[in-house]
């Protein structure tokens, strides 16, 4: 993955004269569980080989100057004002910075440029990327010997509170916590995981990028959340002890909620997600590829009419490979609305697949089609 250090270390000499720390935070996939964590269910991710790059060196005042090589863009602030900006980025990082100074860590101005490869927008969670390598280098550089778990669970709640998205934990926790060739299995209850290798022997990953970033995006992921939260207030009168949806199964739901058909499909499809995930998970590790990738097809078919968080051009493009033997399994990654597909690929037939579909792609939807085929690597490191 080239992340260009060379030219990050001449560009902090240039702006702040001095050497940085440089800290390394991939982009995640996510094979299945969608939607299941903040449920406190199941999913499986892995990090990727796309990164997002912190570069960070102390000051001797309590200035705080950053810089995104991407957009050519500086913005500059102290510690005793640590405000949400007009300005996007600068949120994920300054999310970091208001949950460290909430917990009491005595945080010194710095200089911060923040780099790296990770496509924007397109649902490989480049924001809990920027979190991570954030939280990670700022740790680093001051000290503080916080974990990685809680290191994690600052990079959510900066998530909430400044991006204003009630994520679960998956992005934040496969960032961190990735492993090279491995996928994650997560416990999102518990927090206890599994590495899981895996085995795909002459098959590649494969992300088919919509170029759709969907401005509903958060405010939808926020209401799919409460409406969960419903169904399992519903289902508490009668269970008590149905505390998520991870408690509750189909026949509290049948019982409980029949009168609320909206609420019902969403709970329906969460509930669904972690059975057809543990069942994937088994084929998984039985190397049983072909079935695993069915279960993807049937997880976006879910997704996309239950939950309801899909839109027509990630639609299509699982549609377009449904019948395609080079393509084993396919579904929408993430939060949804736009951003990828992942695809697992017989290696040899991508370059054809990729031809035909950009194509019918922009001629049906008038978008360009990117993709990525992607590797799994290590989470959060530093690098220098
Ligand atoms: C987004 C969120 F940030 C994750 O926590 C997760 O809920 C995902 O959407 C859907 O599975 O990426």
């Amino acid at each position: 993955m080239d992340l260009h250090i060379e030219e990050v270390n001449r560009l902090f000499k240039e702006r702040y004269q001095s050497k940085p720390i440089i800290v390394v935070s991939p982009g995640r996939i996510n094979l299945i569980g969608e939607h299941t964590d903040y449920n406190e269910g199941f999913v499986l991710p892995a990090a990727i080989d796309k990164a997002i790059l912190v570069a960070i060196q102390k000051r001797d005042d309590n200035k705080v100057c950053l810089y995104a090589m991407e957009y050519g863009e500086e913005h500059n602030l102290t510690l005793d004002k640590v405000e949400k900006t007009t300005m996007h980025w600068p949120g994920y990082i300054l999310g970091i910075v208001d949950q460290l100074q909430k917990r009491g860590f005595p945080l010194q101005g710095f200089n911060l440029i923040l780099g790296g490869n990770v496509p924007i927008g397109a649902g490989v969670s480049s924001s809990a990327a920027v979190e991570c390598a954030t939280v990670f280098a700022l740790n680093e550089l001051f000290g503080f010997g916080i974990s990685k778990l809680d290191m994690v669970k600052i990079a959510q709640k900066a998530e909430h509170d400044f991006a204003g998205v009630m994520c679960g934990i998956m992005d934040q926790f496969a960032s961190m916590f990735g492993q090279e060739n491995k996928v994650i299995s997560l416990d999102c209850r518990s927090l206890e995981y599994e590495y899981f290798p895996i085995e795909m022997t002459g098959l590649k990953i494969v992300l088919l990028d919509t170029n759709v970033k969907h401005s509903l995006a958060s405010t939808e992921y926020n209401v799919r959340r409460q409406q969960c939260e419903r169904g399992v207030a519903m289902m508490q009168q009668k269970y008590p002890a149905v505390k998520s949806l991870r408690d509750a199964t189909i026949e509290m739901l049948d019982e409980c909620v029949k009168t609320e058909p909206l609420i019902y499909k969403r709970c329906k499809y969460v509930i669904e997600e972690n059975i057809r995930l543990q069942k994937a998970c088994k084929y998984l590790a039985a190397g049983d590829i072909k079935n695993f990738g069915k279960k993807m097809f049937e997880a976006h078919d879910a997704i996309s009419k239950e939950y309801e968080v899909s839109c027509k051009e990630l639609d299509y493009l699982v549609d377009q490979v449904r019948e395609d033997d080079a393509v084993l399994g396919a579904r929408m990654m993430g939060g949804g609305f736009g951003g990828c597909t992942i695809n697992l690929v017989k290696e040899e037939a991508i370059p054809a697949l990729v031809k035909r579909l950009s194509g019918i792609y922009k001629e049906a939807m008038g978008l360009d089609l990117k993709h990525y085929v992607i590797a799994i690597k290590d989470g959060t490191h530093r690098v220098q």
